[in-house]
């Protein structure tokens, strides 16, 4: 079995340490980082979200295969973040999943590749509120990013959009919203600046939308 297929295969068995072996093969192997994440790591994911939509697998089966994931990210991140890079640009980004979510996984990847990007980013984690966002928004952020993977939880966000409004800092800090549920019609619909589907085109619009700001 080729390489990518091996990595594919163990994240949706849950086997961390094959899938950090067959990525660190297929690194040396010369496989771009990019690729290893793309058909081997979200292609698992995909597969995963599949199966537990047909009731093949069950909420432990999802989370071992999410840990085995994180910790071939561990392996990719310094890869990816390089690969990420290309002008360097300032920018402090505050990124969280908002409130009742606890879906971690685009939302770090979001962060590694704005790192990379030369972007400072808070990571406030998982089931931020928006008291949490706002907190972290005064402290100062260009920047707020907000990520959501379910339908009942995506509604979260607009809260942290009125929570900014109202403390005043809507015209100071640009809003990113993205995640599998998210639109571009949905961020304009609850007053976010931009969407963005994934984690390099997330890249992308915060730099816009700095731009826009400068
Ligand atoms: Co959950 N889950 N989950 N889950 N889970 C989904 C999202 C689901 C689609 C599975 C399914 O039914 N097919 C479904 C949601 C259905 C819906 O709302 N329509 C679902 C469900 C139902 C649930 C529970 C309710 C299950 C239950 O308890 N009965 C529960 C909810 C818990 C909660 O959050 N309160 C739950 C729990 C979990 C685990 C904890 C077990 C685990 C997460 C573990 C973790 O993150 N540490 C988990 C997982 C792993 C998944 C799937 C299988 C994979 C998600 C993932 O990591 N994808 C997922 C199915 C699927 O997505 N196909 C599923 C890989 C990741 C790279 O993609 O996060 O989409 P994603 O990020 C992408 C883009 O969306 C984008 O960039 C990334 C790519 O570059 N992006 C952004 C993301 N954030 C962005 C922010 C941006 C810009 C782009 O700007 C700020």
């Amino acid at each position: 079995m080729p390489v990518l297929e091996e990595l594919r295969q163990a994240v949706v068995d849950g086997q961390a340490k094959a899938a950090v072996a067959r990525a660190t093969q297929g690194l040396e192997e010369g496989i771009p980082a990019e690729v290893l994440l793309r058909d081997g790591l979200i292609s698992a994911m995909q597969e995963v979200g599949r199966l537990f939509e047909e009731g093949e697998i069950f909420v432990p089966e999802m989370l071992v295969s999410a840990r085995a994931m994180n910790a071939t990210l561990v392996v990719l991140k310094p890869l990816l973040a390089t690969e990420g890079s290309e002008a360097r640009s300032e920018g402090k980004v505050v990124i969280g999943t908002v409130q009742g979510d606890l879906h971690e996984i685009g939302k770090n990847l979001v962060a590694i590749m704005l790192e990379g990007s030369g972007f400072e980013v808070v990571d406030l984690g998982t089931d931020v509120s928006p008291e949490r966002f706002l907190e972290a928004a005064e402290a100062g952020a260009d920047v707020v990013a907000m990520s959501a993977l379910l339908t009942t939880t995506m509604t979260n966000m607009k809260a942290v959009v009125e929570a900014l409004g109202r403390a005043g800092l809507r015209d100071k800090v640009r809003i990113i919203v993205g995640g599998a549920p998210i639109t571009d019609r949905f961020a304009s619909e609850i007053g976010a600046d931009g969407y963005a589907p994934d984690a390099s085109k997330a890249v992308r619009k915060v730099r816009e939308l700095l731009a826009v700001k400068a």
